[in-house]
C-alpha cells in the first residue's frame, strides 16, 4: 500500500514537472516558447509583407494572414467561434464592441515592453482605457479617392456622392465602400448629421439616399477599389487614405481628399481573441510590431498614420508631411470616431440589408 502510494507521488510529480516544461515554466517566471506558427487575420493590404518575413527570420514563427474586408466582418467570424487567430486588427468602437462581448484577452504588459514607443495620445483611448486589451497599430481617414485628370477641382464634398446632378455625371465611375458603417456614415454626413446617428428619420433619410445613389454606383467594395481607380474602371471612390496614396504612389493621377463636410477618423488596433491558440507568441509579435523601425516600414508600405512617436524618424517626409495623412488641427476638428451603435445596431443592420438588396432602376 505505501509502495503503491509512493508511486502514485512519483507520477504525480513526474506530471507536474511535465506540465510546468510545457507551458515553458511561466509559473517559475522563466521564458514562454513561441508557438511555429501564427494566425493575424488582418485588412487586406495592410501590413508590409517584408515584416512578415522579418519576424520569421528572426523568431522562427511562420504567420499565416487571412483578411476581412469591415468590423462586422470581423466580428462576425468571432462570434461564429472561428478559434484559430492569434492577432486581430478591430477598429476604436469595434475593440468596444468585442470587450462588451467579452471577445478579447488582456494583454501581458510584461510582454509589450516597447509600448513605450507609442505617442501618449494615443495609450489612453475610450474605447479601450489603459490599452488593457489593444495595441493601436494605425490610424487614418475615411474620404474619397479621384483621379486627377478627371476633376479640375478635387471631390472635396460628399456631394460628389451623394447629390444626384453631381453623382449622375459618374454614373458607374465610382465605388462605395463595403462597410456598413463608413458608408451609411457617409450619406449622414452628407445630410448634416453625425455619423453615430442613432435618429429613426435621419436613418431613414440615409437609406432613401443611399437607394438613389445606388443606381450610379459601379460595386461595393472594400478590397479592390483603389485597382479599379487605377485600371480606368472608376474615377472616383469612397476610399481609406492610405489605400489611395498607396496606389498613387505608382499611379500619380491618383489622389485623395478630405470631404469638408467632415469624415470619419479612425484607429486600428492589435488584439488578442480570447480563443487564440497562441497568446504568448501573439505577444512576442505585437511588440515586434511596436519597434521604432518596423512601425515604420508598416507606414511606409500602407501609407497610414502611425501612433508610434518613436517611428517618426524612420517614416518618410512625404508621409509625415502630407496634410491629408497628418491632418492639420482645422480638418481634425472636422472629423469624427466611430461609436457603438447600441440597440441602434439592428436598424443599422436593416438598413444595409435594404441598401445592398435594393433593385437599381
Ligand atoms: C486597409 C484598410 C484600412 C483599414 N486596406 C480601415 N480601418
Amino acid at each position: 500500500m505505501k509502495g503503491l502510494r509512493f508511486v502514485g507521488f512519483l507520477l504525480l510529480v513526474g506530471s507536474l514537472a511535465a506540465s510546468l516544461a510545457a507551458c515553458g515554466g511561466k509559473a517559475g517566471g522563466g521564458e514562454e516558447t513561441l508557438a511555429p506558427e501564427l494566425h493575424v487575420y488582418n485588412w487586406s493590404e495592410y501590413i508590409d509583407p517584408q515584416v512578415y518575413k522579418d519576424f520569421e527570420a528572426e523568431f522562427g514563427v511562420h504567420v499565416v494572414e487571412d483578411t476581412f474586408a469591415n468590423n462586422e466582418e470581423l466580428l462576425a467570424k468571432l462570434q461564429a467561434g472561428a478559434g484559430g487567430y492569434d492577432v486581430i486588427v478591430p477598429s476604436d468602437y469595434m475593440v468596444a464592441i468585442m470587450i462588451e462581448e467579452g471577445l478579447l484577452a488582456e494583454l501581458n504588459k510584461e510582454n509589450l515592453p516597447n509600448l513605450s514607443n507609442l505617442d501618449s495620445k494615443f495609450t489612453n483611448p475610450p474605447y479601450d482605457p489603459g490599452l488593457v486589451h489593444c495595441v493601436p497599430y494605425l490610424w487614418g481617414t475615411t474620404g474619397i479617392g479621384y483621379n486627377m485628370e478627371v476633376f479640375e477641382e478635387p471631390p472635396d464634398s460628399w456631394a460628389y456622392l451623394f447629390d444626384p446632378e453631381l453623382a449622375s455625371q459618374y454614373a458607374g465611375k465610382f465605388t462605395m465602400l463595403n462597410d456598413m458603417r463608413e458608408t451609411i456614415g457617409a450619406a449622414l454626413k452628407y445630410l448634416g448629421y453625425s455619423l453615430n446617428s442613432t435618429d429613426e428619420a435621419e436613418l431613414m433619410e440615409a437609406r432613401d439616399l443611399l437607394i438613389q445613389q445606388k443606381q450610379w454606383v459601379y460595386a461595393y467594395d472594400a478590397e479592390q477599389y483603389e485597382d479599379l481607380l487605377s485600371a480606368d474602371e472608376t474615377v472616383m471612390a469612397h476610399a481609406w487614405s492610405g489605400d489611395i496614396f498607396m496606389v498613387a504612389e505608382e499611379d500619380e493621377r491618383l489622389w485623395y481628399a478630405i470631404p469638408k463636410e467632415g469624415a470619419t477618423i479612425w484607429a486600428d488596433n492589435l488584439c488578442i481573441p480570447k480563443t487564440a491558440p497562441n497568446k504568448y507568441t501573439a505577444e512576442v509579435f505585437i511588440n515586434y510590431l511596436l519597434r521604432p523601425d518596423v512601425a515604420a516600414k508598416n507606414s511606409n508600405y500602407t501609407w497610414y498614420a502611425s501612433p508610434n512617436a518613436a517611428a517618426s524618424e524612420y517614416i518618410d517626409a512625404e508621409i509625415l508631411e502630407e496634410p491629408a495623412i497628418y491632418p492639420p488641427p482645422d480638418v481634425m476638428e472636422r472629423l469624427e470616431w466611430m461609436e457603438d451603435l447600441g440597440d441602434a445596431t439592428p436598424l443599422w443592420e436593416r438598413i444595409w440589408t435594404e441598401v445592398r438588396a435594393a433593385a437599381t432602376p
